[in-house]
């Protein structure tokens, strides 16, 4: 429901993303590329580096992991064959007086650009060229402006962890050609 208004950019990237893995299997054997990871353990138990608390699900039944951090890592695989685009859905831990949440993503410890989070979740995209990715793992560190604990900043709140920004899924995509 959520990527209700995506559907056609997936499938048209579909095409492409199968004729690149004919093209080049018969030359070496290629990296699986990671394309989706949808916060719970099935697809992400690998990929979360430092800075992650538990998997979680919403009352709707959506799986998201907190940052519990001010630096949260994930690592990924990538083919490095072109530029990408890294969406996520995620929403940051909000409090009354809390200031903007910011997030900095970096990939390989490069800087790609920064963002400033709405209280809702939403989702984001960032461009990440080609030059910044590496065949095999690849490190994508976000970097959030806060992290509190909802027990010192909700009344009533019994919740000791720090939290800075929930992550509900994200996804690794070739950028979608002009349109003609
Ligand atoms: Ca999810």
């Amino acid at each position: 429901m959520r990527r209700a208004g995506f559907p056609a950019p997936a499938m048209a990237l579909a095409a492409p993303l199968i004729l690149t893995g004919l093209i080049l299997t018969g030359a070496c054997r290629t990296p699986e590329e990671t394309r989706s990871l949808n916060f719970d353990p099935e697809t992400t138990t690998g990929a979360l580096g430092p800075g992650w608390d538990g998997f979680e699900k919403t009352e709707l039944g959506d799986t998201f992991v907190w940052s519990h951090g001010r630096e949260a890592r994930i690592t990924v695989v990538s083919r490095a064959d072109g530029d990408r685009l890294v969406r996520f859905r995620c929403w940051p831990f909000g409090f009354p007086g809390a200031p903007p949440q910011t997030l900095t993503l970096f990939v390989n410890d490069q800087k790609i650009d920064a963002l400033t989070l709405g209280g809702e979740p939403r989702v984001y995209g960032l461009a990440v060229p080609r030059a910044v990715w590496k065949k095999g793992a690849n490190e994508l560190k976000f970097v959030f402006a806060y992290a509190e604990s909802p027990k010192d900043r909700l009344s009533g709140a019994t919740d000791e962890r720090t939290l800075s920004t929930a992550f509900d899924w994200l996804e690794i995509l070739r950028p979608q050609p002009a349109k003609k």
